[in-house]
């Protein structure tokens, strides 16, 4: 089993990095090509699971080289637990990118990162009511004062797969 931390450029993504692997991390150049990526290691329930700071994405429609390059490691691990890092002051950007991995079958958490500057433009969200709809572990982070990311952490483990018709029919509801 491995983490994969993905979301848009940009978000907080590498910081996030940093808090989860701490100083252990390994910069690789992905196969056949000029992208880099990192990957480094966490303690989760005592064992060391490997976390890759995947390169920001868009959508899974790869657009560039990079973002092929995403695609695959996502698709080369099918066993992968997916940490979608949102910019929480534009939500609805990370919301599609994250349905689409849902929609993949991944087991998805996702983290609202920027949480301080969602609160400085006093955006309001109400994450336990995001987190019914979706039926995914949601959790409000700030990733350079480390806020929330215990709580990612700790909540790791609930993630599990989601069907989107019933994402749709709690949104209905
Ligand atoms: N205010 C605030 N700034 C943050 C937070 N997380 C990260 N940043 C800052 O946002 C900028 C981008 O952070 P990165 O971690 O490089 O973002 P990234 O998602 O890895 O970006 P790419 O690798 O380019 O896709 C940096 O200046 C960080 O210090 C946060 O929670 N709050
Ligand atoms: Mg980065």
């Amino acid at each position: 089993m491995k983490v994969l931390l993905m979301g848009h450029p940009n978000v907080g993504k590498s910081v996030f990095f940093n808090r989860l692997t701490g100083s252990n991390a390994i910069e690789s150049n992905y196969p056949g090509t000029t992208v880099d990526y990192t990957k480094g290691y966490m303690l989760l329930e005592n064992k060391d699971v490997e976390v890759i700071d995947v390169p920001g994405i868009f959508s899974l429609e790869p657009k560039d080289r990079a973002e092929e390059v995403s695609v695959k490691m996502l698709e080369e691990e099918k066993d992968a637990i997916v940490v979608c890092v949102f910019d929480a002051s534009k939500i609805e950007r990370g919301l599609y990118l994250a349905l689409e991995i849902i929609e993949k079958g991944y087991p998805v958490i996702i983290a609202l990162n920027m949480w301080d500057v969602a609160t400085d433009k006093n955006i309001a969200i109400d994450v336990k009511n995001l987190e019914k709809i979706l039926g995914v572990p949601v959790i409000a982070t700030t990733a350079i004062s480390g806020e929330g990311i215990a709580e990612v952490v700790s909540r790791i483990g609930e993630a599990s797969p989601v069907k989107i018709r019933n994402i749709i029919k709690n949104a209905g509801d």
